[in-house]
């Protein structure tokens, strides 16, 4: 048993980590991994950016100088990502545009400057204190509509999903994100903005990213980032209100610019964090651990559900399960709660 203890300790440790986003989903089709996405520092580690202030919060390319393939994708088409290992911990996700300069292959260009401009997002739901949920959690894939807008051109598109499990100390929130190429045709005549740079968008102290989103419950969540461009001369009209489009091109840009963009999120779930239903006998209370690495094999169950029956034999030292009405979460390799 101590053997296997140890055997699972090592394992844990390789491939707990986290996630990527490493193929671009164009014309329909899931494309190959780190064809059209840049190949990320984190492609065999999963490891997230932490620090907003470094080179790679933009692409994450700093160690793979990885330059990639330029899909060709309409104006007002939609595209999107896939995700391998779900975006399983709760957090918000943004996606962000750059036009490469005139006369500058985008392949060769780095996305450095005041470039970035933000087209879709998936935030937090608050209901004033009670909860606060994450839609962007477990998804596997992640679509959005190219603002219909949109100047032809080649454009870096970058993801990111601010994981926010740890996120209650300054460098806590962890950023998965990667980048890819496209080439926009039959575009619009928008002036997309605002423009912000990466580094330089965030400082790591926005209210959406130094947040403790566990206790008290966030009564509300401010989404980081510039305000959404969904097409036409500036900025996204407030939600609710409705716009002109004066565009011929198809009703996609209406339809984002007076809805809410959760409207086109794609809901693929195919993981569970919950751990309730296994049994020690006792349960958790609020707040109370319910797994993590030395605890039990419940965290590698969550991780790992085909393969769960591997690591039955790990040693149970705590509960596994909540009390009602709570559920276990991962926060990390190393702790599970409840709430
Ligand atoms: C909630 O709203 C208040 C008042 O506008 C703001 O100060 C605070 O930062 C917001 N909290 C979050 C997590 O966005
Ligand atoms: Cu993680």
């Amino acid at each position: 048993m101590k053997f296997l203890s140890v055997l699972f300790a090592a394992w844990v440790v390789k491939v707990s980590a986290h996630y990527t986003l490493p193929a671009l989903i164009a014309g329909g089709v899931d494309t190959a991994q780190w064809l059209y996405v840049r190949q990320t520092n984190n492609w065999e580690t999963n490891d997230p950016v932490t620090d907003v202030t470094i080179d790679d919060i933009r692409c994450y390319t700093s160690t793979e100088s990885d330059t990639s393939s330029t899909a060709t994708v309409t104006a007002g088409s939609t595209i999107g990502f896939t995700a391998p290992i779900t975006l399983y911990h709760p957090g918000v996700l943004n996606v962000y545009m750059a036009q490469a300069p005139a006369g500058t292959d985008v392949a060769d260009w780095d996305g450095s400057g005041e470039v970035w401009f933000r087209i879709y997002q998936i935030t937090a739901d608050t209901d004033g204190g009670e909860t606060i949920t994450f839609p962007s959690q477990n998804l596997a894939q992640v679509t959005f509509p190219i603002p219909a807008e949109t100047p032809s051109g080649q454009y870096l598109v970058r993801i990111e999903h601010i994981a926010l499990h740890v996120a209650n100390v300054y460098g806590g929130a962890q950023f998965y994100l990667s980048c890819a190429q496209i080439e926009v045709t039959n575009g619009g005549n928008g002036t997309p903005g605002p423009l912000v740079a990466f580094p330089g968008a965030y400082t790591g102290n926005e209210p959406g990213i130094l947040i403790n989103i566990y206790y008290p419950i966030p009564a509300n969540y401010t989404q980081p980032g510039p305000p959404l461009w969904t097409g036409a001369g500036g900025s996204s009209p407030p939600v609710g209100t409705t716009s002109t489009v004066t565009s011929t091109k198809a009703s996609t840009t209406t339809t984002i610019s007076t809805t809410s963009t959760k409207a086109s999120t794609t809901t693929v779930s195919t993981t569970t964090t919950s751990s309730t239903g296994s049994s020690t006998g006792t349960t958790a209370a609020e707040y109370g651990q319910c797994g993590g690495q030395g605890w039990t094999g419940e965290l590698l169950l969550s991780f790992f559900g085909s393969q769960a029956p591997l690591i039955k034999n790990a040693p149970d030292t705590g509960p596994t399960a909540c009390a009602a009405p709570y559920t276990c979460h991962v926060l990390n390799a190393y702790y599970s709660q409840c709430y």
